[in-house]
């Protein structure tokens, strides 16, 4: 059997995807991670379950540079430094094993949505990056490797790999024997027969004042509602596959709203406290259930920040979305559908 990695390639790669349509990497779970059993190998204690969106296409472009030293890394064109490159350069540390290659790579990434704004920029950001950086150190990873591969740099990048909605099923165990095989990773779930939109309202576009890292590790530690949560996400997560199987939308809402609001209430019950959720959140929360008393099917869902994704019919969006934009008075509210999952963009494209 022939072991040896491949060459090291000095050409440029980008992911996702080819252009025009934009990229579509970010995603929105339905049913949430919240909670890692083994933080260097992010391993969750739940199952999650996501839409990948068409909005906020995240590109980034991968070469090596045989001369340096140290990665380097920009994000939206400003250097990335502290946290944010050390992360990189651990994941890129992760590809380097993998290819034998001990390069170091120039990153480029460019963001079309506010970083650290509970709008999942880490999911679409390590998707990119490892199907960007795979390319670059010319590993030929399928997307199941590559889900497993983005887990690393970020939990919910596994999810964006793929197109549509996502399953990251949790796996079993701590340490390198639970990440063997297939492991922790995603696949995608059929839903052909709903038509769903995300009406996003972005209520604040600032950087979150507790990481969602942090925010996890403390509720994990120390939120006495965590482990039922954790308990109800796993009966979530059947439902809504079941609810997914069938189509039927009012359903897959439902347990969503549910599933998200559990997770905040984890969180609240930390100690100290974590708090997302801002006036303005339950201002679109109560919009959100007017629209569900005038007979519109319209479900919130929040993550690690004050912004509401509300999952409707396609139909009802321009609807929904005049409404979520009378609740919002500031802020910008946008609709998204499904879309792609992370893809290596032609050169030029
Ligand atoms: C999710 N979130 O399922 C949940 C819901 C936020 C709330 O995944 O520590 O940036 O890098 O694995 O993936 C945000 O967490 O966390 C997240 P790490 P990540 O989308």
């Amino acid at each position: 059997m022939n072991t040896r990695p491949p060459p090291c390639s000095d050409r440029w790669s980008r992911a996702p995807q080819k252009a025009p349509p934009p990229s579509r990497t970010r995603n929105i779970a339905l049913i949430k991670y919240w909670g890692k059993r083994d933080e260097r190998l992010v391993l969750p204690w739940t199952s999650s379950l996501s839409m990948t969106l068409d909005v906020f296409p995240t590109t980034t472009r991968v070469r090596l540079d045989p001369g340096a030293e140290h990665d380097t890394a920009a994000l939206n064109g400003v250097p990335a430094t502290g946290e944010t490159l050390r992360r990189i350069t651990a994941f890129l540390e992760l590809v380097r094993e993998r290819a034998g290659c001990d390069r170091r790579a120039v990153v480029d990434t460019r963001n079309t949505v506010p970083t650290g704004a509970g709008l999942a920029s880490s999911a679409s950001g390590f998707a990119a990056l490892a199907v960007a950086a795979a390319a670059a150190y010319g590993l030929a990873l399928d997307a199941t490797a590559l889900s497993r591969l983005a887990r690393r740099g970020s939990g919910s990048a596994s999810r964006s790999i793929f197109g549509g909605f996502a399953v990251w099923h949790a796996g079993r165990g701590t340490g390198t024997a639970a990440d063997a095989d297939l492991g922790s990773c995603a696949e995608p779930v059929p839903a052909a027969g709903i038509d769903p939109a995300l009406v996003i309202a972005v209520v604040s576009a600032g950087p979150k004042a507790v990481s969602s890292r942090e925010a996890m590790r403390r509720t994990v530690d120390t939120s006495p509602l965590y482990r039922p949560w954790a308990a109800s996400s796993r009966d979530d997560l059947d439902a809504m596959r079941a609810a997914l199987r069938r189509s039927d939308l009012d359903a897959v809402g439902e347990i969503a709203e549910r599933n998200a609001l559990g997770m905040h209430a984890t969180m609240l019950a930390a100690r100290p406290a974590v708090r997302y959720l801002s006036p303005a959140t339950v201002t679109v929360l109560d919009s959100v259930l007017q629209l569900r008393r005038d007979g519109i099917s319209a479900y919130a869902t929040m993550d690690a920040g004050p912004n509401v994704k509300v999952l409707c019919r396609r139909a009802d969006a321009p609807l929904v979305a005049q409404v979520v934009r009378g609740a919002v008075s500031q802020g910008s509210v946008l609709v998204a559908g499904p879309g792609d999952g992370a893809r290596l963009l032609s050169e030029g494209a």
